[in-house]
C-alpha cells in the first residue's frame, strides 16, 4: 500500500471515533489527500503578490495594484482554457462564470456589481506547466485598504477548523512586526501547521537602497539574517529575497525594450550615470535616448531603477547582446529560480507527504482527545506509518532543526543538515549540493564521506539530545542517497 492509502484508511478510522467537528476536519483532510499542493501567498497590500504570483506562472494572469478584484482571495489552477468564476459565500447562489480579459501586461476579472462581501473567492483557470500539482492561492493584503476584507483573507488562512491551504509563501519588505504577529498566528496553530510550512520572501529586493547596483546581495545578506531571526527562526523554512518584478518582465520582454536598454548603453558611461541617478532624472530631464517619457515612465514600471540599471551594465560588460540573453540574466538575478527550486523539491514533489504528515498530525489530536481504548490502536497505526516512512522523518527533522536546533552542531553542518533532508529541494545534487559538473562518481564519494562525518559526530562523547535524535534521520538520508546512486 502507498502512503497516501495507508493514511487514508487510518483516517477512516479516526473519524470513527472523533466528534463531530474533528471528523469534518478529517474528511476535508481525506479528500486533499492526492490533490494538488495549495500554495497560499500571503503579505501585507503591495507586498508585491500577484506579480510574483504572475511571475511564477510566466505571464500575467493575476491582476497587480488596487483593482477592486485584486481584493479578493483568489485561485489559480490548472485547466483547458483561460476562463474565471466567482464563487459567492454560503448561501448567495451559485457559483457563475464571469469574465477575464488578459490585456498585455495586465489581467482583470470582471466581478461586475457584486458586493464583495458576497464573494467567497475567485476562480482562474487556465493551461500552465507550473500548475501542474500546485493550485496558486493569491490573498489580499493583510491589513488591506478595508478591515473586513483583511480580515477575511486571514480567517480563509488561519481559520483553525477549515486551514484551506497547505503552504504559505509570506512576502515582507522588511521584517515588521506586524509580519511577525501574522507567521505566528500562522504556525501557532493547533501544532498541525509547521515552519516548514511557511516560506518568508523578502519581496522587491531589487529596490533595497533606491535600487543601489549591489540591492540583491543586500537583500541576501538580510535574508539570511531574518531567517536566523529569534522572532522568525521558528515560524519559517528560510527567508529568500525575490525581486519579482524583475523576474516577470523577463518573462514578457519584448525585443523593442531590449533595443531602448540597448541605444542607452551605448551612449558615454559620464551620460548614463547622470541619466540613471533617480527615477525623475530618468523620465523627465535626461536626454539619454530617442525613447519618449512615456516610453521610459514604461521601462521603469517594468523594470524600476535597479532593473534598468542591471540591464543596461550587462549590456555595456557585453555579457548580454539580445533580448533572450537579458531576459536569462535578469531571471537569474531576480532570486525566483531559488524560490522555484524550493517550492518544487521541498514542497511540491513531496506534497503526498507534506499531506499525510497534517493529516496524522491531526489524527494524534484526536486519539489525544479519546478513551484510552479507542486510542490506543490509533496511536499504534500512527507509529507504525511515521516509523515506516522516511520522508516523514526528514519533515520532522527539519522541523525541529528550525525549532530547536541542536546547540552542539555548528551553523556549517545544520545547513549542511538541511539541506540534506531537503530543504532545498528533493533533488539528489540539491540535497548533497553539487551541480551537474559533477559526475554520479564524485556524487556518490561525496555522499560516503558525508556519512562518515555524520557517523563520527554520533561517536562524541557528549552529544545532545537534539542532535542524537537528528543523527539517524540524516544517516539515513545518505545511505539512501548513496544506494540510489549506486543503482542508477
Ligand atoms: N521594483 C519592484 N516593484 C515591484 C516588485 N514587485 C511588485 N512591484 C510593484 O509593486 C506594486 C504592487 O505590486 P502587487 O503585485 O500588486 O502587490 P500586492 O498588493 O502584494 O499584490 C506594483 O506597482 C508592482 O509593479 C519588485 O520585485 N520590484
Ligand atoms: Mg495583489
Amino acid at each position: 500500500v502507498t502512503l497516501t492509502e495507508d493514511v487514508r484508511s487510518l483516517i477512516a478510522d479516526t473519524i470513527a471515533i472523533a466528534d463531530e467537528r474533528h471528523a469534518e476536519m478529517l474528511r476535508e483532510l481525506e479528500g486533499r489527500l492526492d490533490e494538488p499542493l495549495r500554495l497560499a501567498i500571503a503579505g501585507r497590500v503591495k507586498a508585491g503578490k500577484s506579480t510574483l504570483l504572475n511571475a511564477l506562472v510566466g505571464e500575467a494572469v493575476a491582476p497587480t495594484d488596487a483593482a477592486e478584484c485584486t481584493k479578493v482571495v483568489t485561485w489559480y489552477v490548472n485547466g483547458l482554457t483561460y476562463r474565471a468564476w466567482l464563487h459567492p459565500v454560503s448561501g448567495a447562489g451559485e457559483a457563475r462564470q464571469v469574465p477575464f480579459s488578459r490585456e498585455p501586461g495586465n489581467a482583470h476579472i470582471d466581478i461586475g456589481e457584486t458586493d464583495l462581501d458576497k464573494i467567497e473567492h475567485l476562480r482562474v483557470e487556465f493551461p500552465s506547466q507550473y500548475l501542474d500539482g500546485i493550485d496558486l492561492i493569491d490573498t489580499p493584503g493583510t491589513a488591506s485598504i478595508s478591515e473586513s476584507v483583511s480580515e477575511r483573507s486571514l480567517d480563509f488562512l488561519l481559520e483553525p477548523d477549515h486551514s484551506e491551504v497547505d503552504i504559505v509563501v509570506y512576502l515582507m519588505r522588511h521584517l515588521h512586526d506586524r509580519d511577525v504577529d501574522f507567521l505566528e498566528a500562522f504556525v501557532g496553530e493547533a501544532d498541525r501547521i509547521r515552519p516548514t510550512m511557511a516560506v518568508g520572501v523578502l519581496s522587491r529586493a531589487d529596490e533595497i537602497g533606491g535600487g543601489r547596483s549591489d540591492a540583491m546581495e543586500i537583500a541576501r545578506q538580510a535574508a539570511e539574517a531574518s531567517a536566523d531571526d529569534p522572532r522568525l527562526r521558528d515560524r519559517v523554512q528560510t527567508v529568500i529575497p525575490v525581486a519579482g518584478l524583475l523576474a516577470f518582465t523577463a518573462a514578457t520582454l519584448r525585443e523593442e525594450e531590449f533595443q531602448q536598454l540597448r541605444r542607452i548603453a551605448l551612449r558615454p558611461i559620464e551620460e548614463i550615470d547622470v541619466a540613471l541617478a533617480s527615477v525623475d532624472a530618468f523620465i523627465e530631464g535626461s536626454t539619454i535616448s530617442d525613447a519618449t517619457v512615456a516610453e521610459r515612465r514604461s521601462l521603469v514600471e517594468r523594470l524600476g531603477l535597479h532593473g534598468i540599471r542591471f540591464s543596461v551594465g550587462s549590456i555595456i560588460h557585453g555579457t548580454t547582446t539580445s533580448a533572450s540573453e537579458l531576459a536569462r540574466g535578469l531571471e537569474a538575478h531576480s532570486g525566483l529560480d531559488e524560490l522555484r527550486l524550493l517550492v518544487r523539491g521541498l514542497y511540491a514533489e513531496r506534497r503526498a507527504v507534506l499531506k499525510a504528515d497534517l493529516a496524522l498530525n491531526l489524527i494524534e489530536e484526536v486519539a489525544r482527545a479519546a478513551p484510552r481504548d479507542a486510542a490506543r490502536p490509533i496511536d499504534a497505526g500512527v507509529e507504525r506509518i511515521r516509523a515506516t516512512t522516511h520522508e516523514l522523518g526528514e519533515l520532522d527533522a527539519l522541523y525541529r532543526l528550525r525549532v530547536d536546533p541542536p546547540a552542539d552542531l555548528a551553523v556549517d553542518l545544520r545547513r549542511q543538515a538541511e539541506r540534506l533532508l531537503g530543504a532545498a529541494g528533493a533533488d539528489t545534487r540539491a540535497r548533497l549540493d553539487l551541480d551537474l559538473n559533477h559526475s554520479d562518481e564524485e556524487l556518490r564519494a561525496y555522499a560516503l564521506e558525508l556519512l562518515s562525518g555524520w557517523r563520527s559526530i554520533a561517536d562524541r562523547p557528549l552529544v545532545s539530545r537534539e542532535l542524537r535524535m537528528l543523527v539517524p534521520t540524516v544517516e539515513i538520508t545518505l545511505e539512501r542517497l548513496y544506494s540510489e546512486l549506486a543503482t542508477a
